[in-house]
């Protein structure tokens, strides 16, 4: 294989959607210092010293700790290379977002663990569902009280229409918040201090026994967690990766991107269940990654960023592929695509 398709292969890109407020920027800020792309990471509502979140970066963004307009921004991790575009959840912004998710091969959809399915979180869910992208669920805040797992599985399933598959599963929720059980290596994985989410902090892998018998988790946690796992283990829909590519199932996680307690965990997962850039129609036919043809989507036009508009563009080509703000010194004219 050639070098440039292995650089492909290694793309990863993909957009956050939900209802304002449930934590996508913060997520993002996340991600980013597990990247190594920041060291510290910023808090979405900083006091006026403090470091603010990368993806909030106009004036607006900071002050008031809501995102106005999407951004894009690559990072790397274990050999991927990642582009995240962040969205604003508030329906003020909604076009814009729209016309990201054009640019976006899957989409993380994140829910706030205490309110379930929202407004928002739905018709942006409706705009991934109509491009069948593959969605990921991340149901965030844990480390506050959160609605019952159960509830917040059914609530998915029944204001959505997609079966859900937790490929992992939360102990506690708020101060009780110990960790997640990973159905898949029947492992539990607790996590350490994060100095209120600023550093990465470190994870212990343990046994379901072994995690109570150490203190790790409480005796009842353990007991309610055998018992949620049996039941589960009856009822949940298989993992199918066919059925996640096509967007017809929704592999879920659990996590607290303010602690980031479960981040990493989610974005390796998400990294294996993922695929490289796909091939998009356009007005002139079906375009590969891996066409040596320049092509490109511009997807947002930003005019207050730099001192000239830059454009957004989605690029596929052999020579570069690259989704980067390139800056137009010179019009081009584009294919529209329609995917
Ligand atoms: N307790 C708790 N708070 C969180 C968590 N994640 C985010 N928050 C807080 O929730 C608020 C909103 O977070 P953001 O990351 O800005 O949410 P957003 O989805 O990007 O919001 P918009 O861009 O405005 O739609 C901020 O005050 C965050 O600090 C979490 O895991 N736990
Ligand atoms: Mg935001």
């Amino acid at each position: 294989m050639s070098d440039i398709k292995k650089e492909i292969e290694k793309r990863r890109t993909f957009a956050i959607i939900s209802h304002p407020d449930a934590g996508k920027t913060t997520l993002t800020e996340k991600f980013l210092l597990y990247g190594g792309a920041i060291n510290l990471a910023g808090s979405v509502k900083g006091k006026a010293t403090a470091r603010h979140a990368v993806s909030d970066w106009m004036e607006i963004e900071k002050e008031r700790g809501i995102s106005v307009t999407s951004s894009v921004l690559q990072f790397n991790y274990d050999g991927y290379c990642i582009n995240i575009l962040d969205t604003p959840g508030h329906q003020d912004f909604s076009e814009d977002t729209y016309r990201t998710l054009m640019a976006a091969d899957s989409a993380v959809m994140v829910i706030d663990a205490s309110k379930g399915v929202e407004a928002q979180t739905r018709k942006l869910f409706k705009v991934c569902a109509m491009r069948h992208i593959p969605i990921f669920t991340f149901i965030n805040k844990l480390d506050r009280d959160a609605n019952d797992t159960f509830d917040l599985l059914d609530d998915i399933e029944k204001e959505l229409g997609i079966p859900t598959c937790p490929i992992n599963w939360p102990i506690g929720s708020g101060k009780e918040f110990r960790g997640v059980y990973d159905r898949r290596e029947d492992k539990i994985t607790t996590f350490s201090d994060t100095m209120k989410g600023t550093k990465e902090g470190t994870t212990k892998v343990v046994s379901i026994d072994e995690a109570a018998s150490t203190g790790e988790i409480s005796e009842e946690q353990q007991t309610q967690l055998v018992e949620e796992i049996e039941l589960l283990d009856g009822a949940s829909a298989e993992f199918d990766i066919d059925a996640v590519s096509k967007g017809e199932l929704s592999p879920v996680f659990f996590g607290s991107a303010l602690t980031n307690f479960g981040v990493e965990i989610f974005l390796k997962y998400f990294l294996e269940m993922t695929s490289s850039p796909l091939p998009r129609v356009s007005d002139v036919g079906v375009i590969d990654p891996f066409s040596e043809d320049f092509s490109a989507f511009v997807f947002k036009i930003q005019a207050n960023m730099n001192k000239a508009p830059c454009e957004f563009v989605r690029v596929s080509l052999t020579l570069i592929w690259k989704l980067l703000m390139y800056r137009v010194i010179r019009r081009c004219d584009f294919h529209s695509h329609s995917r």
